[in-house]
């Protein structure tokens, strides 16, 4: 048996239970057999074991008081998984289903995506079993402040670098960081990104990751002698990525006919009214549904019915798992070109795998949605400094990064024999840059 597949299963049972983090470290090693036979030291130095395997991680228990004055418990979570380019950086998810799989399959992913960036960040990741939906304010204040008044002591600007994901937003981030400042009695600017403009965010954060996807897929599209403009797209979710991913698809002259939520989806032929959606869910705080009481020529249907709508791309931008083998074969079905994961995770292995075989380029999760990272990396680089450029500067900044990922990705595909794959591509120089810091610092 390889190296490969024996680290494989000594992860798989040391790790059993935890079935997300297992399905992201498969999808990342198997992509890994050439890049082993050409580099015996990795065998030598036993770095998939290594790499398996965080640093440390952290659980604690989050109390808060609910607005009936009734004491409440969550579950924290911070795993700081590999440290050897940068600061442990990633995002916090506040959402019911997180558990130690998700934070962990998220925090593999995240040292991947985050070396590819080419910025200087280790890759880690955290969050809570917290469901910020039907909460006042009030609540996700006091619980937000509960969950840094642990987690302050184990973060710091060059430590680790939390920021949103899932269920954390700007409103959260602000509480977070309050409470941080309030803990330190310090203005540590650079422990949090996606803060507010107003105390030391960077412009284009918000819309940077679908901003970046968009950027990603073109690049792809072109490589390909194609592009977005006139495009039909699909969209999954109608969070921060969902929104921003819509906005400058639309701007690069694609028509977006779909977005969705945990409850249903909309469908609007015409194209989607992005003012529209960020009034509904950026200042009403409200669901997808509320749409078609706008736009009543828009249909909305309950259920996961989105992959079932035709179009020539697919981006899907809410959660892991959205794409199953059964979407993959509708969107096969229905001629889709391209998928473009904004999500982490969002398709199966097996469907990820029927959409390579039937011919359809991916733009993997780790490379398409790391504009989100890489822009807070550029919020860190701002903070140092101690100053702010402008939203042009750092949109463009994003793009350069963008474009030189998708080169990344295409080029150490072409090298290990997997000519246009950039799942591949992607897990093999994301990989590479870490597995020599790790060997260049010993064996830690
Ligand atoms: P948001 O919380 O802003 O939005 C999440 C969206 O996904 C909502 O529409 C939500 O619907 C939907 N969703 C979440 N969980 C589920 C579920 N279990 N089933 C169905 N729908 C679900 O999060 P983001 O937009 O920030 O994140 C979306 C994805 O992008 C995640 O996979 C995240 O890890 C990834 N990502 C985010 C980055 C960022 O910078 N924010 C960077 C890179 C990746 P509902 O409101 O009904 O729950
Ligand atoms: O998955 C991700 O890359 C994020 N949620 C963003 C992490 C970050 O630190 O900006």
């Amino acid at each position: 048996m390889s190296y490969v597949k024996e680290a494989l299963e000594r992860i798989t049972v040391r790790n059993a239970s935890e079935k997300e983090f297992i399905q992201a470290v498969e999808e990342v090693f198997e992509s890994l057999e050439p890049v082993i036979e050409r580099h015996p030291e990795y065998v030598d130095k036993n770095i998939l074991d290594r790499i398996a395997e965080p640093e440390r991680q952290i659980i604690f228990r989050v109390p808060w008081v609910d607005d009936e004055g009734k004491v409440k418990v969550n579950r924290g979570f911070r795993v700081q998984f590999n440290g050897a380019i940068g600061p442990y950086k990633g995002g916090l998810r506040f959402h019911p289903s997180v558990y130690l799989g998700i934070v962990k399959f998220l925090g593999f992913e995240q040292i991947f995506k985050n070396s590819l960036t080419g910025m200087p960040i280790g890759g880690g990741k955290g969050g809570s079993d917290f469901d910020p939906k039907g909460k006042s304010d009030g609540e996700v204040m006091r619980f937000c402040q509960s969950f840094m008044t642990e987690l302050y002591r184990h973060i710091g600007p060059d430590v680790d670098v939390p920021a949103g994901d899932i269920g954390v937003g700007g409103r959260e981030i602000g509480y977070l960081y309050g409470q941080y400042r309030r803990i330190r009695g310090a203005f540590e600017n650079g422990v949090l990104t996606g803060k507010g403009l107003n105390y030391g965010g960077s412009l284009a954060r918000k819309e940077a990751t679908g901003y970046g996807l968009i950027y990603f897929v073109e690049e792809m599209l072109k490589a390909n002698r194609q592009s977005i403009k006139d495009k039909s797209v699909l969209i999954s979710g109608s969070g921060n990525v969902a929104i921003y991913a819509c906005e400058k698809a639309q701007s690069f002259g694609a028509r977006v006919v779909s977005l969705s939520d945990s409850a249903g989806y909309i469908y609007d032929p015409k194209g989607i009214d992005i003012d529209l959606i960020k009034e509904i869910k950026e200042v009403r705080r409200q669901r997808i549904s509320e749409y078609v009481k706008h736009h009543p020529e828009a249909e909305y249907h309950e259920g996961r019915g989105v992959w079932g709508l035709k179009a020539d791309i697919a981006l899907p931008c809410a959660t892991q798992n959205d794409i199953r083998i059964e979407d993959a074969r509708l969107l096969v079905k229905n001629g889709v070109m391209a998928v473009g994961e904004g999500a982490n995770m969002p398709t199966t292995n097996e469907a990820l795998k029927y959409l390579l075989e039937e011919g359809v380029l991916v733009a993997p999760a780790k490379a398409a949605n790391a504009g989100g990272v890489a822009t807070s990396a550029l919020e860190m680089s701002q903070n140092s400094i101690r100053y702010a450029w402008s939203f042009e500067e750092v949109d463009q900044k994003l793009h350069g990064i963008m474009v030189q990922i998708h080169k990344s990705a295409m080029e150490a595909a072409e090298e290990y024999g997997y000519g246009y794959n950039l799942v591949a591509g992607a897990n093999i120089a994301g990989f590479k840059k870490v597995a020599e810091a790790m060997i260049a610092q010993g064996d830690y």
